[in-house]
């Protein structure tokens, strides 16, 4: 009876070994990176299993709870509600390192070198998480995703190299949106679009043409423009007309080369107010409607609207996406938000439940925000090292946004919102409100009227009222 015994424990002791071996070869360390070809295909992840819906009684860090993404609400799926997407900047690009202190992330992936090879890994680590995530999207910059170059050549060179991966990884998934980053090298000190120099706006021209080309070529349904350096630092030392022109000329010609290559995705700019200039011309949605209204660059563009950026121009997000919904420009949403004690651009996941809900109350408002999604321009905080920490700040993005949906879907259906609204602005449904809303009422006209009508009845805005009715929902 005791040998079969020995024997049994010495055969699960080997099978536990062998399970370690397996495991530990499957990360593939960076330190050991000439040991793993190129075409490998391990796992970066290797504890993390197919991210799965739970319900909201789970207890399962690695486990939606309220994010169900074929679940439909309000006749649409909740995957096509939102279209989430994973930043690569953030998320493969993040180092945890801020102006005081070094990076703190020792991901499995990295080597702590920009080179082609280390790109390749993140790459193939990008579409392990979003895979395992359950996410259909991701977004880049040209420079997060392969290494810049000596030359416009080279950077072009290490760029087609990492393309040709992606797309070969890529599978079923798509780029919600691309965009050329024209704010990291020395060259766009004084931004790309609205440099002083002639040669620096050449440069940002060549550079956003490829980064148009290959966000077509990996099936991209949206260009992005982030200005972080259109902007300026003095006015004294500044000529805003001209910068202004400037980067509409940029932008009729990014038009003119979509329609050239046949790229059907939308052109999207997305405001911010400041940092790193201390005055960006995207300062907000309104702004930047106004801008593409006088170049006549309306119809071309959208908006991407940033919930950090519209807190730090001193609107909520909710003001920013109902100015971008209202003027036909809400395109995107980087789902993110600032920190209420600080005030720059945080970039964290947003975990506020009744922003959601508006959020999401402008979203069902505008029938969804196809061909935009929700892309996850947060990052994990500095003291957040461990690799499952990534999904986890994704997870309750999404179950927050999840939850926002469905608060907002409760708050449609009962109806009471939208009947307070409309019942505020009645007086207007009437026959002489009708010909004010048409513009058939002139001055002459609506003083005989106040001298027949006397001193007007004002009701109470009942804001009270509807602050209980939505906070009843959440
Ligand atoms: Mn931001």
């Amino acid at each position: 009876m005791k040998a079969p015994k020995i024997l049994l424990l010495l055969l699960l002791s080997l099978q536990v070994i062998a399970y370690t071996v397996i495991a530990d070869s499957q990360t593939c360390p960076a330190t050991n990176i000439d040991s793993c070809s190129d075409g490998w295909e391990g796992e970066f992840f290797p504890g993390i299993p197919q991210i799965k819906y739970e319900g909201p009684s789970s207890k399962n860090p690695l486990a939606f709870k309220y994010y169900n993404a074929e679940e439909e609400v309000l006749g649409k799926k909740m995957k096509d509600w939102f279209r989430f997407s994973v930043a690569f900047w953030h998320t493969f690009r993040g180092t945890g390192g801020d102006p005081f202190g070094a990076p703190t992330k020792s991901w499995p992936w990295e080597d702590g070198t920009n080179s082609l090879k280390i790109a390749k890994r993140r790459m193939r680590a990008n579409f392990e998480f979003i895979n395992k995530l359950g996410v259909d999207y991701w977004c880049f910059h040209d420079r997060d995703i392969a290494p810049d170059g000596k030359t416009l050549e080279e950077a072009n060179a290490n760029l087609d190299e990492v393309v040709a991966l992606a797309k070969e990884l890529q599978g079923n998934k798509k780029v919600l949106w691309g965009t050329a980053q024209l704010f990291m090298h020395p060259r766009y000190m004084h931004g790309g679009a609205t440099s002083s120099e002639l040669g620096v706006y050449a440069y940002a021209a060549a550079q956003v043409k490829k980064a148009m080309e290959v966000t077509h070529y990996l099936a991209g349904e949206n260009y992005v423009f982030w200005g972080g350096r259109e902007g300026y630092q003095s006015l004294l030392n500044t000529d805003m007309e001209r910068e202004l022109n400037h980067l509409a000329r940029f932008l009729e010609s990014a038009v003119a080369y979509k329609k050239k290559i046949g790229f059907n995705g939308t052109l999207l700019i997305e405001p911010k107010p400041q940092e790193p200039t201390k005055h960006q011309y995207d300062w907000d949605a309104a702004t930047t409607a106004n801008f593409l209204r006088k170049y006549g660059l309306i119809d071309e563009f959208k908006l991407n609207i940033e919930c950090n950026h519209a807190t730090l121009s001193g609107h909520s997000c909710h003001h920013e996406l109902e100015t971008a919904r209202i003027n036909g420009l809400l395109g995107n949403i980087d789902a993110n938000t600032g920190d209420p004690q600080v005030g720059w651009d945080t970039d964290q996941f947003l975990i506020d439940i009744a922003e959601a809900t508006n959020i999401m109350l402008t979203v069902i408002r505008n029938g969804g925000i196809a061909p935009g999604g929700f892309n996850f321009d947060a990052k994990l905080r500095r003291e957040s090292t461990d690799v499952e920490d990534l999904f986890i700040g994704h997870i309750v993005g999404m179950d927050t946004m999840a939850r926002g949906l469905r608060n907002a879907a409760k708050l449609i259906e009962d109806g009471s919102l939208d009947e307070l609204v409309r019942k505020r602005y009645q007086s207007f449904d009437s026959e002489i409100g009708s010909l004010v809303e048409a513009g058939k009422a002139d001055f002459e006209f609506l003083e005989k009227k106040v001298k027949e009508w006397g001193e007007p009845k004002v009701a109470s805005a009942k804001q009270e009222l509807a602050e209980m009715i939505f906070q009843y929902a959440l």
